[in-house]
């Protein structure tokens, strides 16, 4: 009797797939879509396991080097200078990271992107909610404090779907039915794409912006400057440096459309279309992009740094079984099993 994926597993082991299409024999049977069967079959025709392998081919030269260097560390002699290292690593650390960035961006093209509007109390975050959605979503007043909950709607953005959520402004408050609020806008900041964080463009900077501006700082976020109708206040120069910042007008619909460029363009690599590209689907492919990437940055530090040949070969030897990982020239029967176990009896 065939066991699950018995067929293609022993494509596999006999060297007539690699693992990362075998993978996609069962993404083939899964997809949904016809974006997804595309993005399959690209796989399926071995395009991730040649990128895959040509990294991890450069890195087994280096490494084969840098052996050569420990055995013969007595003699002093070096079998690969320094800039060849560095210029290998950072090759293939430039594979890898663009591999890994389609991940991001096949997500949100195939299922949206998720954008957070924050602010303090009165900045404009529902009129700003409202202009991009192009309807009146999310009651706005003079009153500070008036959204209560978090309010959630989509729209198309050049062929991405955001899904934009105006929360509950932040600041001390003692109303039972405000604080929840914050709490929830507190939620709803996790597990999303990007966070625009709206400012008074007529105000001065209060603690709370800057409160707010610090908390967010290492995440991705949009700063956008509101309420430009009226004479600007705010001194822009005190935002974070680095932050990017776009001026508008919610009451007046000045700067909306840049605010819209600028975010699609922090949701999506321009140029980036998942017809055309070879898109990273797979979470195991994905984790072991990651885990690569992260010894090569070990890697390369020990070469500026001038540390042991030792480390340094540690470091190169697990990126590329790393990257062997996806491709299945280095696995464990554990690995395997979790993958074809998913197959039917046949297939
Ligand atoms: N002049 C001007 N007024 C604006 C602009 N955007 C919003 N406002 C006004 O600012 C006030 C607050 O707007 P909201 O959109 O309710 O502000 P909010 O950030 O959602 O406030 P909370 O829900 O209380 O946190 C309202 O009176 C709006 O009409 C703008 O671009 N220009
Ligand atoms: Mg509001």
């Amino acid at each position: 009797m065939a066991a699950p994926g018995e067929f293609t597993k022993r494509a596999f082991l006999n060297g007539r797939l690699d693992l990362s299409q075998a993978e996609a024999v069962l993404d083939t049977i899964r997809a949904k879509s016809a974006i997804g069967l595309r993005m399959a079959q690209r796989h399926l025709r071995g395009e991730l396991a040649r990128e895959v392998d040509g990294a991890r081919f450069l890195l087994l030269g280096v490494l084969a080097h840098v052996e050569a260097s420990i055995d013969f560390v007595e003699e002093d002699i070096s079998f690969v200078q320094r800039e060849e290292l560095e210029r290998v690593i950072e090759k293939a650390t430039t594979v890898i990271k663009q591999l890994e960035s389609t991940a991001r961006d096949g997500r949100v093209l195939r299922e949206g992107a998720r954008v957070v509007i924050v602010g303090r109390p009165n900045v404009g975050k529902s009129s700003l909610m409202n202009r991009l959605l192009k309807q009146d979503r999310a009651i706005v007043t003079p009153l500070p404090g008036t959204t209560r909950d978090v309010i959630e709607e989509s729209i198309d953005l050049d062929g991405v779907v955001v899904r934009f959520v105006d929360t509950a402004g932040i600041r001390e408050s003692t109303d039972p039915i405000e604080r929840e609020g914050i709490k929830r806008t507190q939620s709803a900041q996790a597990d999303t794409d990007l966070v625009l964080v709206v400012i008074d463009g007529h105000a001065h900077l209060t603690n709370e912006d800057r409160q707010l501006l610090k908390t967010i700082a290492d995440s991705s976020c949009l700063i956008v400057v509101n309420k430009e109708d009226l004479p600007r206040a705010v001194d822009i120069t005190e935002l974070p440096s680095g932050a990017e910042v776009l001026v508008v007008s919610a009451k007046t619909g000045a700067g909306l459309e840049k605010l819209k460029v600028a975010i699609r363009a922090r949701l999506v690599s321009p140029g980036f279309e998942v017809s055309e590209s070879l898109v990273v689907t797979n979470v195991r492919h994905r984790t072991a992009l990651r885990r690569a990437q992260d010894s090569l940055a070990h890697a390369s530090e020990s070469v500026r740094n001038g540390l042991a040949w030792e480390l340094l070969a540690m470091d190169l030897r697990v990126a590329a079984d790393t990257l062997g990982e996806i491709t299945g020239m280095i696995t464990t029967d554990d690995i395997l099993e979790r993958i074809f176990s998913e197959f039917c009896i046949g297939k």
